[in-house]
């Protein structure tokens, strides 16, 4: 279970992390996340929201400081088109 990452340039990326960051601070944090997904998946979805933003975190947020930014989305964005490909 992963969040819809289809980014296939930094511009997009930057883009969908923009969308992603609603405060603005240069960082996804949970909250933000979870946003996402239940504007992706819906409130009403089956997918278990809490533990795919566990999960995200997890693999994302690199230095475990509880965010994840652009450049550790950048990481994920490239894992995902080579697996792929
Ligand atoms: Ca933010
Ligand atoms: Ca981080």
């Amino acid at each position: 279970m992963t969040i819809p990452l289809n980014p296939h340039d930094t511009e997009e990326l930057k883009k969908f992390f923009d969308e992603i960051d609603q405060d603005k601070n240069g960082k996804i944090d949970r909250e933000e996340l979870r946003q996402l997904l239940e504007t992706v998946w819906g409130k009403n979805t089956d997918l278990d929201i809490n533990q795919a933003v566990e999960s995200t975190f997890k693999k994302c947020d690199l230095n475990h400081d509880g965010f994840i930014t652009l450049d550790e989305l950048a990481v994920l964005a490239e894992e995902q088109r080579m697996s792929s490909d």
